[in-house]
């Protein structure tokens, strides 16, 4: 069971990316055997931009006993009309959407109708574009990934990607990597972080791909979900899912050890098959976490321990920075909201103000 079968050690010298290829792939039996015409329903699980990988129930479900071989995967495109309907969004169709197809002659298919998101993750468009890009749809549950080091952990990453998942109606919670890395003081800071978050009722696990501690708890937490993970590039998202089930080898990268950075290894959101009856989203690792479409009196109403306290501010639409009788300033002078958190939320009102001022 241990030895590698010849198409995983060919996998070795290819291109990077071929391992995600492979194992994606791995789950699926092989192409469609519909007729054209045929109308199914599917789910996205990767996009290239031009091309849509769709997963769909096989015809010939019923003879089928694994589940995992009763699914095939259809590549499709998407007719022109659907690119100009949506016109804030980059991309029309993100993975996580479920869609109807219509197969081709050459079995292909081609995407009739998007249904309606549960929720979706948005993120700023990359390559300076403008408007907004969707990262993922109808998620169960996010994580915010941070290793505590290599690169160090950041506070006012992890806030940005609650308060946006607050915003969004997604599920989420605070994975905290390599503590295997930990040193005695590191892990006074974890036990501060972890007070705080559960405090404010977000789950929070600690974690190391690399000993396996609170492996075990994730993948508890996993099971039956779509999750996604996002974190910056080298916080070991992709070794986290490696962890959970080894057989999905997906590839991994190094920490410089120059700049503590990582080397973008992942390079685009795929839903990968994992454990029973569920999917997890790799992402990219991304530098910070934009602000989406978050006007600056509502900032507070996404920072759970604000919530009561801006009950009692003197102004409809005060921003808790300077106006008198505010109810959060004085939650927060009397010990009730963490002083991290405060600066959290400072830092981001100052992004929304800069980019309503332009
Ligand atoms: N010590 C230690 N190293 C880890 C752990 N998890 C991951 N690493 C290492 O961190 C590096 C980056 O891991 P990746 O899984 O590629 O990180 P990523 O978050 O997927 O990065 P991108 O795909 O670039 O966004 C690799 O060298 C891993 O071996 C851990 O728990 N402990
Ligand atoms: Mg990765
Ligand atoms: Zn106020």
């Amino acid at each position: 069971m241990s030895t590698l079968e010849p198409s995983d050690a060919a996998g070795e010298f290819s291109e990077a990316g071929s391992f995600e290829e492979h194992s994606s792939e791995a789950h699926f039996s092989e192409a469609s055997t519909f007729s054209a015409g045929t109308l199914v329903e599917g789910l996205v699980i990767r996009s290239t931009g031009s091309w849509y990988r769709v997963v769909v129930q096989s015809p010939d479900f019923a003879q089928s006993t694994e589940s995992a071989t009763s699914r095939v995967i259809v590549e499709c495109r998407l007719p022109g009309r659907f690119r100009l309907e949506e016109k804030e969004v980059t991309n029309p169709i993100a993975v996580g959407d479920r869609v109807s197809i219509s197969i081709t002659p050459d079995g292909t298919g081609s995407i009739t109708e998007i249904h309606e998101r549960e929720n979706y993750i948005p993120r700023k468009a990359t390559h300076g574009r403008r408007g907004e890009q969707i990262l993922v749809a109808n998620v169960d549950h996010a994580w915010v990934v941070q290793s505590l080091r290599q690169p160090k952990l950041r506070e006012g990453f992890i806030d940005r990607f609650l308060v946006m998942c607050e915003a969004y109606q997604v599920p989420v919670g605070v994975l905290i990597n390599k503590i295997d890395l930990a040193k005695k003081r590191d892990l006074n800071w974890v036990d501060d972080l972890q007070h705080l978050y559960e405090s404010l009722g977000y789950p929070f696990l600690r974690v190391s791909a690399e000993s396996g501690e609170g492996i075990e708890k994730l993948r508890t937490e996993m099971e039956g979900r779509t999750s996604v993970f996002i974190g910056p590039s080298g916080a070991g998202k992709t070794s986290l899912l490696n962890a959970i089930q080894p057989d999905l080898a997906l590839r991994t990268g190094e920490v410089s050890s120059y700049s503590g950075k990582g080397k973008h290894t992942t390079t685009f959101a795929e839903l990968i098959p994992i454990l029973k009856d569920s999917y997890v989203v790799d992402t990219p690792g991304v530098r910070e976490f934009g602000l989406v479409d978050i006007e600056p009196y509502e900032l507070s109403l996404f920072f759970p321990e604000m919530l009561e306290p801006r009950k009692h501010c003197k102004f409809y639409n005060c921003t808790h920075i300077h106006e008198p009788g505010c109810g959060v300033m004085a939650a927060y002078e009397a010990g009730d909201i963490s002083a991290s958190r405060y600066a959290s939320y400072l830092s981001m009102m100052d992004e929304i103000q800069q980019a309503n001022g332009r």
